[in-house]
């Protein structure tokens, strides 16, 4: 019986979350019994360089002896106290150091508890029900961001999953992202009727795909004309593109923003925040309501501050951006010796690359119709090369500062190999 089987007779789909299930390139997934720096053990006794990085979280690398550190000590004073603590308050005033825009912060476990309070305190705030978000972005498994594209450009939602009331979709909007006349056409039809757009600002969840010019200043201009909360979705991207995440680089200011992911350094932690006016309007000073019992967590807060505190020195970001770009350039440099169509994306610690001789990637469609047949083959060619890529094309993927030389050379030397046996 393999790991996997074992599991699935316990676990339902065998995994704690569906995409580790390899649904998205096939086989059956590998199971870790370690990690340290940018590397991976299996249970099966291989070594995979690791561009997964539990999906963002651990930009310093597995094991970063600052953030061992900080949560051995935390954890000989206790695991969970359900009261505050001074490290909550040392976190959020990190998180205000790097991120300005987040006047006010409520820590969370989850990215998608983050997403779900913060719709609900723009809906709370402005009194009105109806949301935008984009096909194509992924903010978590909450009712209201479970939908897809109604039939029609402004045709309410429908649920993308059973299970969501279809009276409780039809408040969700789900436009193209990129598509600045959309925007600016549902503003005109149902502007006042909005009280939040939720995006991205670079989007993660439909591979990586950055905003066109104009994209984000339209959807920051609109929702202060019509008085709606501008959501920026940082859970991946914040403190992951740029000490102050993708809002530093694109130059807009939201309203809320949601982090996770970095922000707890592989610990169960998240947070909403921004505006003081608006976060005002949450229990126990408002009445919006929000709670969670491990909130703050003095575990995870621990491993975020000592994440925070090494990511937001001088120079790591650069020096993290260079790695992630030798690494992207020499994919692309495979792929042209190899006759293989392949776009590429990167910033900061996050790449993306989607085969395809249509790029730049700018929209869902162009990931969607990509080639996912060879993305699945070299997914699986560079894990036999023992490289570990995430499991879908829908992905981004992710360097630490423990990448270095030695393992971009590896992995450009199996991307090279692979990509000759991909070759048209
Ligand atoms: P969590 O609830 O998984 O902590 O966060 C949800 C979420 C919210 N917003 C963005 C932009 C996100 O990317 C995520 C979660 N990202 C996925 C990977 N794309 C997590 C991996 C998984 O689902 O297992």
């Amino acid at each position: 019986m393999s790991y996997f089987e074992e599991a699935r007779e316990f676990i339902a789909g065998g995994v704690n979350s569906p995409v580790r299930a390899f649904a998205g390139v096939g086989g059956e997934p590998v199971f870790i019994q370690s990690a340290n720096g940018a590397w991976l053990e299996t249970e099966d006794d291989r070594r995979l360089i690791d561009y997964v990085g539990s999906w963002g979280p651990m930009i310093l690398g597995h094991g970063h002896p600052a953030v061992i550190t900080a949560v051995k000590e935390a954890a000989d004073s206790g695991l969970s106290f359900g009261a505050p603590s001074l490290i909550e308050t040392r976190l959020a005033k990190k998180i205000n150091e790097m991120m300005p825009s987040i006047e006010r912060v409520r820590m969370v476990s989850s990215g998608t508890e983050a997403t779900m309070s913060a719709i609900r305190l723009a809906r709370g705030f402005t009194g009105r029900d109806k949301i935008i978000k984009f096909e194509g972005c992924y903010h978590g498994h909450s009712d209201s961001l479970l939908i897809k594209a109604g039939s029609g450009a402004l045709t309410l939602g429908m649920p993308s999953s059973p299970g969501v009331p279809a009276g409780l979709a039809i408040h969700t909007l789900t436009l193209e992202f990129n598509d600045i006349e959309g925007v600016q056409q549902a503003f005109r039809e149902l502007g006042d009727e909005i009280a939040c757009v939720i995006v991205e600002p670079i989007a993660g969840n439909m591979n990586m795909v950055p905003p066109v010019d104009g994209f984000l200043e339209t959807l920051r201009q609109s929702c202060t004309e019509h008085g709606a909360i501008l959501i920026l979705d940082e859970v991946m991207t914040g403190f992951r593109v740029a000490a102050g995440g993708a809002q530093s680089v694109c130059g807009i200011t939201p309203d809320l923003t949601t982090i996770g992911k970095v922000v707890g350094g592989g610990l169960p932690a998240a947070a909403f925040g921004g505006r003081a006016d608006i976060m005002a309007s949450l229990a126990p000073d408002g009445p919006v309501y929000q709670a969670g019992t491990l909130s703050g967590n003095p575990l995870a807060m621990a491993a975020g501050l000592a994440t925070l505190e090494a990511i937001s020195k001088g120079g790591f970001f650069d020096a993290l951006f260079t790695i992630t770009r030798t690494l992207v350039d020499g994919l692309k440099a495979c792929a042209e010796d190899n006759d293989i169509p392949l776009a590429t994306e990167c910033l900061g610690g996050m790449f993306g690359f989607v085969f395809t001789d249509d790029g730049p990637v700018r929209k869902f469609s162009q990931v969607a119709t990509a080639d996912i047949g060879r993305f699945k083959a070299f997914f699986h060619g560079m894990l036999a090369e023992g490289v570990y890529l995430a499991p879908s094309a829908f992905e981004a993927g992710f360097v630490s500062s423990a990448h270095g030389d030695e393992e971009i050379t590896q992995t450009l030397e199996a991307a090279n190999k692979v990509m000759a046996s991909l070759r048209a």
